[in-house]
């Protein structure tokens, strides 16, 4: 099935302000260099590439009240919720490509905003090997990246929180986790506290990726506003090595085409992020190239017609 709108808008968050290792910032031209314009024009629907963002360097200073980089962050995923809602504005299917996971705030802020004006339930899946579920009180890292869920859920620090017009963007019910392998103890008792739906790599070694994207799509239906958030990481790093925190035994190939095509299935997808990808770690822009095969699946790509 094709997604809910004619028109991609793809949109460059070149930054590394959340992560823990340099080079996600490149991100956005590797996603083009692997053919990301012309393979979505290839799927039928138009393209417009609205190029880079541009936002403060990543000073790599050490963090502050358990935040590193927050002013820069703020900066950068205030461009990114103006620039995905006004490709939301225009009806267009808005891709970020970051960059890092904590662009997924501004991003899944204005998703949310959007989704409320128009009477739709959000549902947000939320591909990756970590939960991102840190507050500055519990992250073991000061890092953005580890913490725009619950930025999303309204437990962030309060400049990265309530962007969507709501105390939070996102209530828990609105989520499911795909891929999951690593998760810090604080995030454990956060996930047990907000009740949220975690399918771990255990999960999918048990029922398969199809029970579990069965499971995971249930209630989608056309008044759904479908996002994806893709953390490259989601994948098994010896599929996609160019990441900066890789965690062994994630979704093989053949399993993470499978999540993709059933998403597409719903003809619900309305926006999406594709995010952590580190060109500086990647094998001859190999992790570039699947990233760039598995988005074609998600926008509908199927080798023989459907029923
Ligand atoms: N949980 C760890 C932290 O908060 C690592 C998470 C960061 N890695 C990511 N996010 N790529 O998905 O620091
Ligand atoms: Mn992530
Ligand atoms: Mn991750
Ligand atoms: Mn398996």
């Amino acid at each position: 099935a094709s997604p809910a709108a004619t028109t991609v808008a793809l949109i460059g968050a070149p930054t590394d302000v959340g992560a823990s290792v340099r080079g996600c910032g490149m991100g956005p031209d590797a996603l083009r260099v692997a053919g990301l314009a012309e393979c979505v024009a290839r799927m039928g629907l138009t393209v417009v590439d609205r190029g880079n963002l541009a936002g403060p360097a990543t000073p790599w200073r050490a963090p502050e009240g358990g935040l590193r980089h927050l002013k820069e962050a703020v900066a950068w995923n205030r461009s990114v919720y103006d620039a995905v809602d006004a490709a939301l504005g225009a009806g267009h299917l808005p891709l970020l490509m970051g960059g890092d996971h904590c662009l997924a705030i501004g991003s899944i802020s204005a998703v949310a905003w959007h989704a409320r004006r128009r009477g739709k339930t959000l549902r947000v899946l939320w591909l990756d090997a970590h939960t991102d579920v840190n507050t500055e009180a519990t992250s073991p890292s000061g890092n953005l990246h580890g913490m725009p869920v619950a930025c999303l859920l309204g437990h962030g620090p309060s400049a990265l929180t309530g962007w969507s017009g709501l105390p939070s963007a996102l209530q828990a019910d609105a989520l499911r986790f795909i891929g999951i392998r690593s998760v810090d103890a604080p995030e454990r008792d956060a996930i047990r506290a907000l009740g949220l739906t975690v399918f771990d790599m255990r999960h999918i070694d048990e029922h398969g990726m199809r029970t579990t994207m069965t499971e995971a799509l249930h209630g989608v239906d056309e008044d759904t506003h479908l996002h994806v958030s893709f953390d490259i990481d989601c994948l098994d790093p010896d599929v996609a090595p160019g990441v900066g925190t890789g965690v062994r035994g994630g979704p093989g190939y053949r399993e993470m085409q499978l999540c993709m095509e059933m998403i597409a299935d719903t003809g619900r997808l309305g926006s999406m992020d594709v995010v952590e990808l580190n060109p500086a770690l990647d094998v001859r822009n190999r992790s570039a190239e699947i990233a760039v095969e598995l988005i074609e699946s998600l926008l509908g790509k199927s080798t023989l017609a459907r029923p």
